[in-house]
């Protein structure tokens, strides 16, 4: 029986367990990726391991989240990061170079290869046939530190393209129509493996696009073959050495499948709040928008700038509107520069921003009060954007270009000719902003501003859990609701001051309640923590002394980050369960044998709850230690 293409790319990497789904597997991660908003903890979370020089063939630290520098937190966060990178053999990205998920496509992705990074977005590399996960930070240290990386063995869904992108409908458009049959939480446990023979018409790019959204999907992550056209993208990043052939076997057994014919597709969007609320253009049409925004790791390539800018070309954005570009990366800046398109988006009318996430992060860039702002981005959840009210449309830069000019969604289809536009055979390639780390960094002394606070660290897990209810949600409860980003993404490297604010959006006195009552229990529907890989979101309640989260069922980054952080994430067996727990409920739990059966007492309302676990044995352990690195010190003390 023949392998798919994630069966044989974890095959050669697999350290333990067995290949079957759903079974707990470890595999050898060959490259690791950080980001500013993540980095720092991860890098504090490295050097409490103890380990001078990562370990494994590549670990890049990206500067793209935190740029604003408003004040000295965020360039305190760049020198961090800089000099601990300079010390341990980490390639450093300096601020302004580019967005992780774009640059590492560029400049550092290999076929065949394992890339764990601390940002959800990561499977952005699947993009060139690689196993790029997102996970927390915690987790990308121990990578870094030599460890393997403990997953679930993903089922496998075969994606098969057939047909060919009509003009106007584009890979933005794939994965839209891919979230809009699946959902946010159809993925989960998953890989989505594209196939078929639409693949040769879809450039790397393109496919990065699909296999960043992948995320939205709460897939593990989603993978393309590496073939010529992968051969070609890396030919004109000066990189066909790192080329390597790689497919499924033509016996390979998936999952599921899923068939999608490109010649049926049409321009779609995400409607607020949620990526999979997808609706085609043509039922939006005549929606006035009052801000564009263009770029993020989703769609800021040079072909999908170059695109905007020939739709604008000769043209003027429309005057109730605001268009910001951030183009993906510095080298997609200098080739649009250099090739006459970067002109075009001035003249138009456009406000170029840095090469950052920037307004996708709400760093920046934030629409009017209940304004329209019609994103090329990967999330719409509300109040994401800086501006609570705002209404936010995930779509393909085509039609956003249109919508610029138009000041309403407009079908493109109608709007004229396709500019043609098409991939460099040569990218300009400047790699200055990259700063490679010399041989032996033991001299180097890390720079830590007034922002980097100590790492707290949890507590052993008591026999049994009691508490009160701190707060009730409900479904698909987001990472930006638990630990809001935007104008607290400052405070990253600082848990004591970051913690205030965990679920300040869904209930503002939150904080104040986990810490007047000493901890207590978080309660939850469906897919639980979705979205980014924020550890934060787990660091920071237990800071506050959250002690489980019981929930109808989890988002996969999220259930790990709250085993690193000693957090119980439990289960209802039944789902009605629930609807019973009210705020302030006085709940017991005994946990003196996790694997047995698991009750919550509720003395509040004397009702009890049967609930479940998915942990390992190491995961229960790590959890009795409060957390993985005081499991990790209680072994070496051993
Ligand atoms: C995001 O898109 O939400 C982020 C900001 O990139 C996060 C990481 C973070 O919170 O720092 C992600 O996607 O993992
Ligand atoms: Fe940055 Fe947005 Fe991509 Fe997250 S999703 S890495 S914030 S561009």
């Amino acid at each position: 029986m023949g392998l798919n293409l994630t069966q044989k790319i974890i095959k050669a990497h697999l350290i333990s367990g067995e290949m079957k789904p759903q079974s707990q597997i470890s595999i050898r991660i060959d490259q690791t990726l950080t980001q500013d908003a993540t980095g720092t903890m991860a890098y504090l979370q490295f050097e409490a391991l103890g380990v001078s020089r990562v370990k494994t063939e590549l670990s890049v630290s990206y500067v793209d989240h935190n740029t604003m520098q408003e004040d000295f937190k965020n360039p305190d966060d760049h020198e961090f990061l800089r000099t601990v990178a300079s010390k341990h053999g980490i390639v450093f990205s300096k601020p302004g170079n580019g967005i992780c998920h774009q640059v590492h496509l560029e400049r550092f992705g290999k076929p065949g290869k394992t890339l764990l990074g601390s940002d959800s977005h990561t499977p952005t590399g699947g993009g060139l046939g690689m196993l790029a996960i997102g996970a927390g930070g915690l987790d990308v240290a121990m990578a870094m530190a030599g460890s393997p990386y403990s997953l679930k063995m993903p089922g496998v869904v075969r994606v098969v393209l057939t047909g060919e992108l009509p003009a106007w409908v584009t890979a933005k458009d794939i994965i839209l129509e891919v979230l809009r049959r699946e959902t946010v939480k159809g993925g989960v446990d998953k890989v989505y493996e594209y196939s078929g023979p639409a693949l040769k018409t879809l450039t790397v790019p393109e496919r990065a696009t699909i296999t960043n959204m992948g995320a939205e999907l709460g897939a593990t992550c989603s993978v393309f073959p590496s073939d010529d056209v992968t051969l070609n993208f890396l030919k004109a990043q000066g990189r066909e050495k790192d080329w390597i052939r790689l497919e499924a076997d033509s016996d390979a057994i998936y999952d599921r499948e899923i068939q999608m014919d490109l010649s049926k597709l049409e321009p779609l969007a995400a409607c607020p709040h949620m990526p999979d609320q997808v609706k085609s253009i043509r039922e939006l049409e005549g929606l006035e928008v009052q801000q564009i925004a263009i770029g993020s790791c989703t769609n800021s390539s040079f072909v999908d700038i170059a695109r905007v800018a020939s739709i604008l070309d000769g043209r003027q954005v429309h005057p109730n509107v605001s268009l910001g570009i951030s183009p993906g990366s510095r080298q997609v800046l200098l080739n649009i520069a250099e090739k006459g398109y970067y002109q075009k988006l001035v003249k138009a009318g456009a406000r170029i921003l840095e090469c950052t996430c920037g307004p996708c992060i709400g760093q920046g860039f934030a629409p009017p009060t209940a304004g329209v702002s019609v994103r090329t981005f990967n999330r719409n959840f509300e109040k994401r954007s800086g501006t609570a009210d705002a209404k936010l449309y995930l779509v393909s830069p085509e039609v956003a270009a249109v919508a610029a000019i138009e000041g309403k969604f407009t079908d493109p289809r109608k709007f004229g000719n396709y500019p043609k536009v098409q991939m460099l055979e040569k990218f300009s390639i400047d790699d200055s902003m990259i700063i490679y780390p010399p041989a032996d960094g033991s001299k180097i002394t890390i720079k830590r501003g007034p922002n980097i606070a100590p790492l707290p660290l949890g507590k052993p897990m008591a026999s049994e859990l009691s508490g009160e209810t701190l707060i009730v949600v409900g479904d698909n409860i987001t990472t930006d609701h638990i630990m809001p980003a935007g104008k607290y993404l400052p405070l990253r490297s600082n848990v004591p001051e970051y913690a205030k604010h965990v679920f300040e959006g869904v209930d503002k006195e939150f904080a104040n309640r986990a810490k007047a009552k000493n901890g207590g229990f978080i309660i939850g529907g469906e897919n639980y923590g979705q979205g980014s890989s924020r550890e934060h979101a787990a660091l920071c309640p237990m800071y506050l002394g959250v002690k489980a989260v019981l929930v109808k069922t989890f988002a996969r980054i999220h259930l790990a980050n709250l085993v690193n952080f000693g957090i119980l994430p439990l289960t209802f067996k039944n789902a009605d369960d629930y609807s019973k727990i009210s705020l302030s409920d006085h709940l017991e739990i005994d946990v003196s044998n996790l694997n047995g059966k698991l009750t919550v007492k509720n003395q509040t309302k004397n009702q009890s709850y049967e609930v479940a676990h998915s942990l390992s044995d190491r995961e229960i352990e790590i959890i009795k230690s409060g957390g993985q690195l005081s499991y990790e010190k209680m072994k070496n003390n051993a």
